[in-house]
């Protein structure tokens, strides 16, 4: 049975470390991606790197709600993206974005509009994937991880000395309710 791993959170140093791409695609990288899937539908996340899970590999996850009012997750959807390479990007949009690694903050990130990625499946067969919108921005935010970069790091001086006080304030309140 999959289980629910615990998650990294800033300001934890792990979250830095510059992940090292997969090269053994056996039943322990399948538990493992199938614990990783667990723990992101369970935390209410769309997508998860295997570096918030402790695991500097270059390995993501990412299944987009659908568009009911529900925003209910088919585990059909799920993207499974190991050793991805951006090949191609263009334009630029901005979301407000969030991470289980940073809970409670939404900021507005800018990012590309639209990229290609090259990856590989589970079983280690190559995959080419055109992502536009929430999918686009989704798969950068976790790319982003695998090279130790949070969302945070993106936002510009005034506004990340805003996120560090409310944050702090926020890990207080955490540890007075433990
Ligand atoms: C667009 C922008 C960013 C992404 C990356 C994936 N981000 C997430 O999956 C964020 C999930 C998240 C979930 C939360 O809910 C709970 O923890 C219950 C949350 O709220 C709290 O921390 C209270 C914050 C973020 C994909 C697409
Ligand atoms: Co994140």
């Amino acid at each position: 049975m999959a289980k629910i791993l615990p998650i990294v959170t800033y300001p934890d140093k792990r979250l830095k470390a510059v992940s090292k791409d997969v090269t053994a695609f056996d039943t322990e990288l399948h538990n493992f991606l199938d614990d990783m899937y667990e723990t992101m539908i369970q935390t209410n996340g769309i997508g998860l790197a295997a570096i918030q899970v402790d695991k500097a590999i270059n390995a993501l996850i990412i299944c987009l709600p659908n568009d009911d009012e529900e925003g209910t997750q088919d585990k059909a959807n799920l993207l499974e993206i190991i050793n991805p390479k951006i090949t191609h990007s263009e334009g630029s949009c901005v979301y407000q974005e969030g991470c289980l690694s940073v809970p409670k903050f939404y900021e507005d990130v800018e990012r590309f509009e639209k990229i290609s990625i090259e990856y590989v499946d589970r079983h280690g067969k190559a995959c080419q994937l055109d992502a536009s919108e929430l999918l686009s921005i989704a798969i950068q935010h976790e790319i982003d991880h695998l090279l130790g970069k949070l969302f945070i790091e993106k936002l510009s001086y005034g506004r990340r000395k805003k996120f560090e006080k409310e944050y702090k304030r926020y890990q207080k309140e955490q540890k007075a309710k433990k």
